[in-house]
């Protein structure tokens, strides 16, 4: 790898592996657990990957003309910040529809990166004309030169997983060695995946069983209200409802999610509370500023982990949980402003008021 990179799509991947210990310990869990933090990635997600793949493939294909083509995407908002990051460096337009319920963080990302935002209603089902895919492809046919990479069909999406994601998983526990203070069994034995589209579970589930691990276990989270959990029994009581969490969950089975019960062995359903309660864990116990969906994912984890204890309870065992976006996209909701600013006073806090309340030296107290 050269030192120098050439722009910023050249730092799109490559994150780390970072064990998660102390989550670990509070859990009681003796298999290592180990974190692919992915907002490390230039755009602050792992979002990227797929941004750039697809612009790339789209450029081979002669379908983009730089100075012309208006590239338009549905999206939660991550492929949409990829997608405007790699269309500055590379000269195209960029309109993102994007519902409702995505943060005003991810709006502001994509404006200040020089995309067109149109906001949709959230409650509009996926195949209405004023769903975000229904927008985008109104103006996709009224607009010359536009054109839609279609993260939900394009083959490029789980590809870059299969591609990246899932070999510097591989690469990262394989080169890791195993010691008598941190043993490893050198290879990863599950996997745990929030799914949106499903590229980024698709892909590095192909990556694992084909290349790595066939017996390794790959775990797919999808919050209550959405429909992309097998059985479906799974979803029928919460089918439907509202969930504050985003970037996860569909009212449709996207293409590029992998349907055969050979690449994704189980599913496991989340709630907003626990993946918020989640996310604190990490920010607290690792330092992490992760968004959202990780917090899902590990929810998603600990819950299935409940279930193997086999796994849990083995030393050695690699369990990776993906952390798909970072803080940055949300320090203005709700749930992160109550859980970060508004909590019980801490022992500390409490002494840091009392050490400020006494008088100063020259006898003048502070108010
Ligand atoms: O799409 P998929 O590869 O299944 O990734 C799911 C996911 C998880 N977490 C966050 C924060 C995400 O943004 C996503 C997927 N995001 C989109 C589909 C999007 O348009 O940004």
């Amino acid at each position: 790898m050269p030192q120098i990179l050439n722009n910023a799509l050249d730092a799109v991947g490559n994150t780390p592996l970072i064990r998660l210990d102390k989550v670990a310990m509070l859990h009681g869990l003796k298999c290592n657990l180990l974190g692919k933090v992915e907002f490390m990635s230039a755009g602050g997600s792992v979002k990227d990957r797929i941004a750039k793949a697809m612009v790339e493939a789209a450029e081979k294909e002669g379908k983009l003309i730089p100075g012309k083509s208006v590239v338009i995407e549905p999206t939660s908002g991550n492929t949409g910040i990829g997608l405007a990051m790699a269309c500055a460096i590379k000269g195209y337009s960029v309109i993102i529809t994007l519902p409702n319920k995505m943060s005003l963080e991810k709006e502001a990302a994509l404006r200040a990166l020089g995309a067109e935002v149109v906001r949709t209603p959230t409650e509009a089902a996926w195949d209405s004309s004023e769903s975000h895919i229904g927008v985008a492809r109104k103006l996709q046919k009224e607009i010359p030169y536009g054109i839609i990479l279609d993260q939900y069909g394009n083959v490029n999406n789980p590809l870059a997983h299969e591609l990246t994601t899932g070999p510097e998983i591989i690469e990262a526990v394989k080169s890791t060695p195993s010691t008598p203070a941190r043993v490893s069994s050198q290879k990863v034995d599950a996997i745990v995946c929030g799914a949106g589209t499903g590229g980024t579970i698709s892909g590095i589930s192909r990556a694992m069983k084909k290349t790595h691990n066939k017996d390794c276990i790959v775990v797919g989270v999808d919050p209550e209200g959405s429909i992309l959990a097998i059985p479906s029994s799974l979803n029928t009581k919460t089918e439907g409802a509202a969930y504050v969490v985003e970037g996860i969950g569909y009212d449709f089975i996207p293409d590029v999610l992998s349907r055969n019960p050979a690449d994704i062995d189980e599913w496991i359903k989340t709630n907003d509370n626990e993946a918020f309660d989640a996310v604190q864990l990490l920010m607290r116990n690792e330092g992490l500023l992760v968004g959202g969906s990780s917090g899902s994912a590990l929810a998603g984890t600990l819950k299935w982990l409940e279930t193997r204890k086999d796994i849990a309870e083995k030393e050695g065992q690699n369990v990776v949980v993906v952390l798909p976006d970072g803080i940055r996209n949300y320090m203005s909701k709700e749930w992160f402003l109550n859980r970060a600013l508004h909590r019980e006073p801490t022992p500390l806090a409490q002494n840091i008021a009392k050490i400020l309340q006494k008088p100063n030296k020259n006898g003048v107290e502070r108010t």
